[in-house]
This record gives C-alpha cells, sequence and structure tokens, in this order.
C-alpha cells in the first residue's frame, strides 16, 4: 500500500459496450498500481466470476486486488483484501475473519472515522467524496479541506476520492494526498491507459515538489 499511487476501482456503468476485463487491463497497462472489484448493482454470482477474473488479471501485472463489500468473495478468489464502508462489517470482526495479512481499507467521511481505522488496525483509508460525485450520489463532499487534515493527522496511508479528475487533481495533491483513487475519470475514459499515464504524470510531478 505504501507504494500505491493511482488506485482504480471499477464502475458498472461508465463503460457500455467495452467489457470489464478489457477495460481494467487498458488500466493496469497504464500504470493503476492497486485495483479494486466495486459491483454494487451486479447479481452477487456474476460479482464472483468478475472477482475470479481480476485476480487473474491482477496477478499477471503484479498489483495488488482488493474487493468492496464482499468478504466471503475476497476469501473464495484470494484477493489481497477487502474494502468497507463504514455501515458494513465493522473492522474488528473484518480483521479475525481475515487474519493480520490481507488488507483492509477503511471509507471515511471525517477525521474521527479516519482516526478510529487507524486505531482499529486498518491498512489505509479512504478520504472522500473529495467532490460531489454520481458514483457515489448523496454522499457530501468532504472538500479539499479534509484531504489536508487527513494529510496533517493521519499517519496511515490515505486514498483521495470522490470525483477527482485531470482537470481538479492538482489541487487534490496541493492539498495534501499523494495516492488518487478514481472510477469514472478512469473507467469512463475513452482510453483509459492514457487516463491512467496522465494522472500518473501529475502525481509524479507533485511528488517531484517535496
Ligand atoms: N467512495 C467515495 S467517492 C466514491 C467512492 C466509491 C466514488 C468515486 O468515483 P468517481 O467516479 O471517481 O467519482
Ligand atoms: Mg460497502
Amino acid at each position: 500500500m505504501d507504494d500505491c499511487r493511482l488506485y482504480v476501482i471499477t464502475g458498472e456503468n461508465y463503460h457500455p459496450g467495452r467489457s470489464l476485463l478489457d477495460v481494467m487491463e487498458r488500466a493496469l497497462i497504464g500504470g493503476a498500481d492497486i485495483l479494486q472489484l466495486r459491483a454494487k448493482e451486479t447479481p452477487k454470482r456474476e460479482v464472483l466470476a468478475q472477482a475470479y477474473a481480476l485476480r487473474e488479471l491482477t496477478q499477471r501485472y503484479g498489483v495488488p486486488f482488493i474487493i468492496n463489500d464482499h468478504i466471503d468473495i475476497a476469501l473464495a478468489v484470494g484477493a489481497d483484501g477487502v474494502h468497507l464502508g463504514q455501515d458494513d462489517l465493522p473492522l474488528a470482526e473484518a480483521r479475525r475473519i481475515l487474519g493480520p495479512d490481507k488488507i483492509i481499507g477503511i471509507s471515511t467521511h471525517h477525521i474521527d472515522q479516519a482516526l478510529d481505522a487507524e486505531r482499529g488496525g486498518a491498512d489505509y483509508i479512504g478520504v472522500g467524496p473529495v467532490y460531489p460525485t454520481g458514483t457515489k450520489p448523496g454522499r457530501k463532499a468532504v472538500t479539499t479541506d479534509y484531504v489536508r487534515e487527513a494529510a496533517q493527522r493521519v499517519r496511515l496511508p490515505f486514498v483521495a476520492i470522490g470525483g477527482i479528475t485531470l482537470d481538479n487533481v492538482d489541487a487534490v495533491l496541493e492539498a495534501g494526498a499523494v495516492r488518487i483513487c478514481a472510477v469514472s475519470a478512469i473507467v469512463g475514459s475513452e482510453d483509459p491507459a492514457e487516463a491512467c499515464r496522465t494522472f500518473l504524470h501529475h502525481i509524479r510531478l507533485k511528488q517531484m515538489d517535496h
């Protein structure tokens, strides 16, 4: 997780007519260095099939593979970890089931949740949605203020997420994020590989400033 810079999550409705595997392989070719399967509207058996396929793909590219929500599917396919929201199974229970070696990521929307996740033994946290996003409707944007606060107060690796595009990523990096996570700006792009390369270019330019 420490080395991760560009975290890409699947998005069910963002690539009509293109296969999930093709889109995600393009992201990996572009340099995505961690991948998550997030499928809120897909029947569970189909999510399982997608998870097996993405496990094989990510293994081929040597990239960690995380599953959103489904601890059972993560175990079944041998994923590297899970990502859980504030209303999912509590972190302590997830850790008990998964053991010490699996990655557990927690979505946070406030610094108190971030510090709780840190104390509870999460491996990383999500910080967002930074901007309003159709991928997570109804969730208020936390703005770059929370990114700035997380950068100052959270020791755990964090990924900034939510409405991040090539047009606003510099502001998120400026606020102190070093890891960027995106769905629509990558999987909804004409050319996911090129989108990843451009995100990584912005991230590296910012790193060189430090
Ligand atoms: N959690 C916080 S915002 C978000 C998730 C899963 C959606 C991010 O998607 P996008 O399309 O990059 O805004
Ligand atoms: Mg969840």
